[in-house]
C-alpha cells in the first residue's frame, strides 16, 4: 500500500533502513539462558530509563499488562480499571482469564478516573467482601484519545491505593508520548507505580515488543510468568535491537507527531467537527456514523478507525510527515464537506 496515509494506528509503522540494519547485525544468544547481549541491553536500558531496578522484554504490549497483573494478584481478588481502559476492555478478558481475577471499573473523563471515585471503589476488609489487590491507570490514556493523566491525579490516587495497602500498576504502552508532552522525565510517573509497562511497537516505531519494569523479585516473578504463557523467547537480539535503536532515535521525535495530531484536530475544528483536542498523538472525533466515513476516507487514500458507531479515531506516527497529514486533512474536507 505504498501510497496509503494509514491513521490507524501508531502500530503500523516499518522499521526505518537504519533500524532494520540494527537488527541485521544484532548480536544474539538464547534469552532463555539469559544469554542473548542485546535483550539484556535493551532490559537494562529500559530499567534505566523507567528508573526501575529490573525490566522483562515480553512480545506484546497485551502480555506486559497480563503478566503484571498477574504477578501481583491472587485468584478472587479484585482489580480497579478505569471503564475504557485497554487492560479492561481490550485484552481478550485476560484479567479474568489469566488471573482469575475480577474488573471493578471507574468511568474516568477521557480515561482519566477521578481518585474520589478510586476511593469509593477500592473494598474496605469485609469477610465477604473480595480484596482490592491492583488499581490501574493508563498513560497515555487510548480511548481518552491520547490523554494524560495529571501529576496532581496520579498522586492523589497513588496515595489513596497505599493507604489501602493496594498495589498500582501503570499500562504506560504510550507513557513517553505523556513525557514529551509535558517534559516530564519518564520516572517522575513510574515512581508511584509498582509495576510499569512500556511498547516498543506503538510510536517509538519498533516491530515488535514491550516491556516490564519494577522491582527485581517483582521481575523475577515475570520471568517465570512469560515463560508459562509460552513468551519465553529465543534468539530475540533481533527484535529486541530494534527496540534499542528505536529507544536511541525515536524517542524525541515523538513531538513532531504530536504536532501533526494538533494539525488534523485544528483542521476538523474549523470543518466543524466535534474533536477532543489532542494532548499527544491520538485525535478522536464525533461523526453522524462512523463506519460510512471510515469508507470514504479510504477511497481517498485515507486509513482511520472506527472505534464506534459515531467515533473515528487516527492516530500520527513515525511513517506519517506534513504533506500527508495535509492530504488527510484535504480528503477529511471532502467527506465531511
Ligand atoms: N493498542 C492498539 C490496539 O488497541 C489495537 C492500538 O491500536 O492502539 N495498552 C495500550 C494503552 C494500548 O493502546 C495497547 C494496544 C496495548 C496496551 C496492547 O499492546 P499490544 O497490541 O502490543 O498487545
Amino acid at each position: 500500500m505504498p501510497d496509503w496515509i494509514d491513521l490507524r494506528s501508531d502500530t503500523v509503522t516499518k522499521p526505518t533502513p537504519g533500524m532494520r540494519r540494527a537488527m541485521a547485525e544484532a548480536e544474539v544468544g538464547d534469552d532463555c539462558y539469559r544469554e542473548d547481549p542485546t535483550v539484556n541491553r535493551l532490559e537494562a536500558m529500559t530499567a534505566e530509563l523507567l528508573g526501575k531496578q529490573a525490566a522483562l522484554y515480553v512480545p506484546s504490549g497485551t502480555m506486559a499488562n497480563q503478566v503484571a497483573v498477574c504477578a501481583q494478584t491472587q485468584p478472587g481478588q479484585e482489580v480497579i480499571v478505569e471503564a475504557t481502559s485497554h487492560i479492561y476492555n481490550y485484552e481478550r478478558g485476560g484479567l479474568a482469564a489469566n488471573s482469575g481475577v475480577q474488573a471493578r471499573t471507574v468511568l474516568g473523563e477521557r480515561g482519566i478516573p477521578d481518585p474520589d471515585d478510586i476511593a469509593a471503589a477500592i473494598r474496605f476488609p469485609f469477610s465477604v467482601h473480595p480484596k482490592t489487590a491492583l488499581v490501574c491507570l493508563e498513560i497515555t490514556s487510548n480511548r481518552g484519545g491520547g490523554s494524560i493523566c495529571p501529576m496532581e491525579t496520579v498522586r492523589r490516587i497513588v496515595e489513596i491505593a497505599r493507604a489501602a495497602g493496594v498495589r498500582m500498576h501503570l499500562d504506560g504502552a504510550r507513557l513517553l508520548n505523556a513525557c514529551i508532552a509535558t517534559g516530564l522525565k519518564p520516572p517522575e510517573y513510574t515512581q508511584y507505580f509498582d509495576s510499569t509497562t512500556l511498547c516498543f511497537s506503538k510510536g517509538l516505531g519498533a516491530p515488535v515488543g514491550s516491556a516490564i519494569a519494577g522491582e527485581r523479585d517483582f521481575i523475577e516473578r515475570c520471568r517465570f510468568l512469560r515463560g508459562r504463557l509460552g513468551g519465553a523467547m529465543r534468539q530475540a537480539g533481533i527484535i529486541a535491537a530494534g527496540a534499542v535503536y528505536a529507544l536511541q532515535h525515536h524517542v524525541d521525535r515523538l513531538a513532531e507527531d504530536h504536532l501533526h495530531a494538533r494539525l488534523l484536530a485544528e483542521a476538523l475544528a474549523e470543518m466543524g467537527v466535534d474533536v477532543d483536542p489532542p494532548e499527544t498523538n491520538i485525535v478522536n472525533f464525533t461523526v453522524r456514523e462512523s463506519k460510512p466515513v471510515v469508507d470514504a476516507l479510504r477511497e481517498r487514500g485515507v486509513l482511520m478507525g472506527a472505534i464506534s458507531p459515531t467515533r473515528v479515531r487516527a492516530v500520527t506516527h513515525l511513517d506519517v510527515s506534513r504533506a500527508m497529514i495535509d492530504r488527510a486533512i484535504n480528503a477529511l474536507r471532502k467527506v465531511l464537506g
